[in-house]
């Protein structure tokens, strides 16, 4: 047969490239190396991962206990009978609220389990959005009515002064990194905020290395110092600004000898990056997961908006982009939210949390609207139920029961905070499926595992969950069935099928994927074939300075310094800061056995994630999990480079290996997450090694 090359977008991590993919007979020959300088794949071969025998091929059948290892191969309309029937029975019993569905890191077709779970009639959807960069979604459109768009890297040659606080994108988005390099080039300066020396940090003209988890307090001084130094930009504050006053009277309890205190940044530097990011303009700001990370983020992550904002770096070219929709079916419009009955809606877990729930989402999006003309999608809005809020209520059968739970695309024994909350709810259930890739310890203590589709065996449409007029394509490069071989599906035929058992038959008009990507760009008079030619659509030019004309998707219709929307949900509107939980200062006789600081989760090439623990040659490179530590402190311990330690907090301890950094506060350990050990045995207690190394335990 002849050979044949197709273009596929690539989901092993954030950039997501699209490649030029050569097969013979559904036989992998060879994908195009990617563009991009960093790209982890150089460091094992698509043959490798695509053929790794522990890939799933299967839908499997548990057949012995719960986490016993034990499975039996079953087909998929077997496997798909038995879910819906086992969910029909069960939502009979408790409600449809019963179910929960929990997803990754848009690494599929999220739209379509808020789809199914809507027509379920469950408002128990939980991603990984809160956790990741939805809280930076959600806090951006309240106080901007609309989400900066930070992919636009071309932007970056327009942008005179970027700020990364908490976020290390030659680790976690090479793009973003690479359109950087290009536009220091001509100058661009860099602001680093981080307790780590990261790559970042390396290159910044000016390191912050603050005490983890008080961004909120340094964002703040710097707010101070710009207003008082009179830095702002007074036309754009007095015309497009609501609530400036309040804000100085807030920053104003935010001194910079007080803040140096709190952060350990030295005051001079404080002013310094102050004066940088309102002179050397337009200047943008990029938050990661640093910063979304903190109990309490709304305050480090409105600061730094409300920071661009009176500087005046909004929405112009190389500033805070606000882009808006593309003109096709969104993937709000997929997810059909008013399929949800009222009722149902106010039983979503975690309703405690009002901006991230209903009466928040509809109090931002409904202005959003007004001006765009459409919801603003973003990953994980549509009214999620938090992860611990689930898993709480699964393990405690309150505030009712939720008796089933699936799982696409995540591996929540590794990535969710608090692994054994995650574990005791997980064995506690009536049925729990996971589609996945490989076997993973979450998917252990399932009852069905499903052999996913590959994003090499799929066709793909991404467009940034509609924060960007610009849409790209990428084609199924690959059978993922092969008779005798394998028969894996694509997760669209998983929730349809699924749906189609569960009477949502005319939900689900669309066969194969690619018809359903037609009908989402029939508004655009394009087919999704046509766009795979083509790579990539710009829907409409960038468009900037759009509020002149309709002002701002916010309930002033101004950027909201004072959040509005915050007040009527009995929140605190302005940005402040508060102690994490555990901190020297707020709980002293808790740092008298636990002296160090610990965060976790710097992203580091190859991994992503959990993933990709199995491919060998990648393992070479990071046989173990480690865990950097200053050499003074390691010395008064007694560690060398390399050794084994416990990391103890009062929560549980695992252990990871010694790597010492000099650059480190000495206070402050950091260790790495997404570590298990496929290798190790699956059964129960091992799980893969879940319980070694997993930071989240
Ligand atoms: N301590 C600590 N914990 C963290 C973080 C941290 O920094 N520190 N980061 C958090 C963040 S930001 C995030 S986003 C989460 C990520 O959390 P997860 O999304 O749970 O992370 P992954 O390890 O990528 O898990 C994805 C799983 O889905 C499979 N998979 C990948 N693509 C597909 C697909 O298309 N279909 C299906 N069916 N399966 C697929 C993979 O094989 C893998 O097993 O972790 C969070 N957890
Ligand atoms: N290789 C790889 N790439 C990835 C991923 C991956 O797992 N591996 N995950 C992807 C996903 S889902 C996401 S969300 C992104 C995340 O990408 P980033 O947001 O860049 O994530 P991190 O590398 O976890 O965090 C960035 C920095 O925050 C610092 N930090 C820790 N605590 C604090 C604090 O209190 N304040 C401040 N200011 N900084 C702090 C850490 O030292 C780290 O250098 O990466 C994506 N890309
Ligand atoms: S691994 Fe990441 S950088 Fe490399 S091709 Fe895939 S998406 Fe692009
Ligand atoms: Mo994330």
């Amino acid at each position: 047969m002849a050979k044949v090359t197709k273009h596929a977008i690539c989901f092993w991590c954030k950039p997501r490239c699209r490649l030029t993919v050569e097969s013979e007979d559904g036989q992998l020959l060879k994908i195009q190396r990617s563009p991009i300088k960093a790209c982890p794949r150089k460091y094992c071969s698509d043959l490798e991962r695509f053929y790794h025998p522990d890939r799933l091929n299967y839908p499997l059948k548990r057949v012995g206990d719960r986490g016993q290892n034990k499975w039996q191969r079953i087909t998929w309309d077997e496997a798909l009978d038995e879910i819906a029937a086992r969910l029909q029975s069960l939502k009979d019993k408790y409600g449809a609220e019963t179910l929960g569905v929990t997803a990754g890191t848009s690494r599929t077709y999220e739209e379509l389990n808020s789809r199914f779970l809507n027509l379920f009639g469950s408002p128990n959807q939980c991603g990984q959005a809160q956790i990741c960069h939805g809280n930076s979604a959600v806090v951006a459109t309240a106080l901007f009515g609309w989400w900066p768009y930070w992919m636009n890297v071309e932007k970056l040659e327009n942008t005179r002064c970027l700020m990364l606080i908490g976020r290390n994108p030659p680790h976690s988005h090479q793009t973003i990194w690479e359109g950087y390099l290009k536009a220091k080039r001509n100058g661009t300066k860099l602001i680093v905020i981080d307790p780590r020396r990261s790559e970042s940090a390396e290159a910044a003209d000016l390191w912050l290395r603050l005490r983890p988890g008080t961004d909120a307090a340094l964002l703040l001084g710097m707010i101070n110092v710009i207003i008082e130094e009179k830095l702002y930009d007074r036309e754009f504050v007095t015309k497009w600004c609501h609530g400036f006053d309040q804000l100085a009277e807030r920053a104003r309890e935010y001194p910079v000898g007080k803040v140096s205190e709190i952060t350990w940044v030295p005051a001079e530097q404080i002013v310094a990056a102050a004066r940088m990011f309102a002179t050397e303009k337009p200047s943008c700001a990029m938050e990661g997961m640093g910063v979304a990370h903190q109990p309490n983020s709304y305050g480090p992550i409105a600061a730094r908006h409300i920071i661009s904002a009176i500087v005046g770096s909004v929405d112009v070219p190389g500033g805070e982009e606000l882009l808006g929709p593309a003109p096709f079916i969104t993937e709000h419009e997929i997810e059909i939210p008013d399929a949800l009955p009222k009722a149902q809606r106010a039983k979503i877990l975690g309703n405690q949390f009002r901006l991230y729930s209903w009466p928040g989402y509809e109090l931002v999006q409904s202005n959003v609207e007004r001006v765009w003309g459409k919801r603003c999608d973003m990953f994980g809005y549509t009214c999620m139920a938090p992860a611990p809020s689930l898993y709480k209520a699964i393990a405690n059968s309150d505030p009712y029961p939720v008796r089933a739970l699936i799982t696409v695309s995540s591996n929540p024994m590794v990535t969710i905070p608090n692994t054994k909350l995650v574990y005791k709810a997980l064995k506690s259930l009536d049925l729990y499926v996971v589609s996945d890739y490989y076997m993973t310890p979450s998917a252990q203590l399932a009852d069905y595992v499903l052999p996913s589709a590959l994003w090499l065996e799929r066709a793909f449409l991404w467009n940034y969950h509609n924060t960007t007029p610009t849409i790209r394509a990428g084609e199924q490069a690959l059978p993922p069935s092969i008779p005798g071989k394998y028969d894996r599906r694509n997760d669209y035929d998983f929730w349809r099928g699924l749906g189609i058992r569960l009477g949502q038959k005319d939900y689900w008009p669309w066969e194969t994927v690619e018809e359903y990507y037609d009908y989402r760009l029939e508004p655009l008079g394009i087919t999704f074939a046509e766009l795979v030619k083509k790579g990539k659509l710009q829907t409409k030019p960038f468009e900037y300075k759009k509020y002149e004309k309709t002002g701002f998707g916010t309930p002033t219709g101004k950027i909201e310094l004072y959040s509005t929307v915050m007040e009527k949900l009995g929140y605190d509107p302005l940005p402040y800061y508060k102690e994490p939980p555990e901190s020297p200062t707020r709980t002293p006789d808790l740092s008298k056995t636990y002296p160090l600081i610990l965060i976790t989760g710097g992203r580091f090439h190859p991994f992503f994630h959990s993933e990709h623990r199995q491919v060998e040659s990648l393992r070479k490179r990071y046989p173990w999990a480690k865990m950097q530590i200053h050499p003074d402190t390691a010395r008064e311990l007694g560690l060398a480079e390399d050794d084994w330690v416990w990391i103890e907090t009062q929560h549980g301890r695992v252990m990871q290996k010694v790597m010492l950094d000099s650059d480190l506060d000495p206070r402050v350990v950091h260790g790495q997450h997404g570590w298990w050990y496929p290798e190790m045995p699956g059964e129960e207690p091992w799980l893969h090694g879940v319980w070694v190394s997993n930071i989240n335990v």
